[in-house]
């Protein structure tokens, strides 16, 4: 088994599913977290920066070999570890999931970083009518195709867990925590969360997780 070292800040952002990966995998792996302090900084990274491939974080470590961008640590996992769907179809409907994750947390993305109180209720506001409503249509969709498909498996490719369930698992954990009725009245989205949450590979790591706001 290859020696994996995850490096990346002290919060899930967008380190957080190669760690889900890495957990449900059940390899032993560093999860190395720089801590930023309250004014922002944090003199760990401003001397590891240079020494990274692409100067940002996370970057996957594997026996000393350096991988940087999230999504691409993302499919080299799920690749190594077989939940990167088993036929050449289902990992293009596993990559269409994690980048419809991307189109959301990139629609999120605008909340957060918003300063301007006002603005940033109008995104919050137009995040509740437009968008998550859009991005629960298709998931809804995606999984009851699957179901029809995959005898009823629960999840959104093929007839077991896949990076496309962890990664919807894990974009929505952020918008939950901001507006956390939203799934309210979408019962199979919540049954899926349900079961990545509780799977016996990822719950002791899901509840005992570091909390942090993002
Ligand atoms: N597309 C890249 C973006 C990486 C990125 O922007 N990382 C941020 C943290 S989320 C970073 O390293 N910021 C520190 C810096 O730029 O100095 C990915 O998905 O990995």
């Amino acid at each position: 088994m290859p020696k994996y070292k995850l490096t990346y800040f002290d919060v899930r952002g967008r380190g957080e599913i190669p760690r889900l990966l890495l957990t449900y995998a059940g390899v032993k792996f560093e999860d190395k977290r720089l801590k930023v302090d309250s004014n922002g900084n944090c003199n760990e990274w401003i001397e590891l920066k240079p020494k990274m491939p692409q100067r940002v974080l996370p970057v996957l470590e594997v026996d000393g070999k350096l991988l940087s961008q999230s999504l691409t640590i993302c499919r080299y996992l799920a690749r190594e570890f077989g939940l990167c769907g088993k036929t050449s179809w289902e990992q293009a409907l596993v990559e269409q999931v994690v980048d419809t994750m991307d189109d959301l947390r990139a629609e999120v993305a605008k909340w957060i970083y918003e300063k301007d109180t006002e603005k940033k209720d109008e995104i919050g506001s137009h995040l509740r009518s437009e968008i998550y409503p859009k991005f629960f249509g298709i998931l809804e969709d995606i999984l009851k195709e699957n179901e029809e498909n995959n005898n009823r498996s629960g999840y959104l490719v093929g007839d077991s867990l896949t990076l496309a369930d962890l990664s919807v698992f894990e974009t929505f954990t952020f918008p939950l925590s901001i507006h956390p009725d939203i799934l309210d009245d979408h019962l199979e989205l919540q049954e899926h969360r349900k079961r990545i949450e509780t799977h016996k590979h990822l719950a002791d790591y899901i509840k005992n997780r570091p909390v942090r706001p993002v």
